[in-house]
């Protein structure tokens, strides 16, 4: 997978992709991940990229020529059309579903926007949509197309190993994470649950897939919805 960011801080992506997970992924070749400058995109001396909100008001908008030019730039260096994505609060949630779609993609453009909006043309004609992380505000989509990115690359094959993400698919999907522990097996005075020193690994797979439904039940009901986990759901209310 090939992914383009445009934004006016693309060294803010420099650290980011290059240590963990990424960077072995972009290492092996899995990804290709350019962050974009968009001032080499404007035309003028200054560089600007930003201008006055038409209608008055605080702060400066993000021109929409510069970023039309710099997807322009990317759409004309490969064949594969790229799937282009615009970070803001005002996008639908990312969610792994969201995540899963993405990583389907062969080629990715992220836009992150900054100051105090973007140009709505750049919404309206340029991107195919607009993604939001969560209901805050940011001081731009770089953080948020930084947590797409990462979300994404994991699940393109190779990027995790597999073993994991077979795990991950079948025993987990939906729901929220089960406890982890390590050594010491006593550490001042809390004992690790005695199950997962059995042995038993018939018995600890139980353990971990009960422990991952009473976390979300008890702390993201809104995640049980399927139909296999509301019956085992109901399993675990009469045993
Ligand atoms: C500022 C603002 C203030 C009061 C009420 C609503 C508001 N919306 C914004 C706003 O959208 N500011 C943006 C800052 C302008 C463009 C880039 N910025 C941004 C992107 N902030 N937060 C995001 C973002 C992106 C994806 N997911 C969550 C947040």
């Amino acid at each position: 997978m090939k992914v383009e960011i445009i934004s006016i801080f693309p060294r803010m992506f420099d650290e980011t992709f290059h240590s963990g997970m990424i960077g072995q992924a972009i290492k092996k070749n899995l990804m290709v991940i350019k962050a974009l400058d968009l001032r080499d995109f404007t035309n003028d001396k200054h560089r600007t990229v930003d201008d006055r909100p038409f209608g008055g008001g605080q702060g400066m908008v993000l021109k929409a020529g510069p970023l039309f030019r710099a997807v322009e730039f990317c759409r004309e260096e490969e064949q594969t059309s790229p799937h282009i994505v615009l970070l803001s609060p005002q996008g639908c949630r990312f969610d792994q579903a969201k995540a899963k779609e993405l990583s389907l993609k062969a080629r990715l453009i992220l836009i992150c926007g900054r100051y105090e909006g973007i140009d709505q043309r750049v919404a309206d004609h340029l991107t195919d949509e607009e993604i939001s992380i969560g209901d805050y505000v940011l001081s731009g989509g770089e953080l948020a197309a930084a947590v797409v990115v990462d979300a994404v690359s994991r699940l393109i094959p190779g990027v995790v190993g597999r073993s994991e993400s077979v795990l991950e698919e079948s025993f987990m999907d939906g729901l929220l994470d089960y406890p982890h522990y390590t050594r010491p097996a006593e550490f001042r005075g809390w004992r690790a649950p005695d199950v997962l020193l059995s042995g038993d690994h018939e018995q600890i797979r139980e353990w971990r897939r009960r422990q991952a439904l009473l976390q979300t039940r008890c702390r993201r009901p809104d995640l049980l919805t399927s139909a296999t986990t509301n019956s085992e759901e109901k399993e675990d209310e009469s045993g």
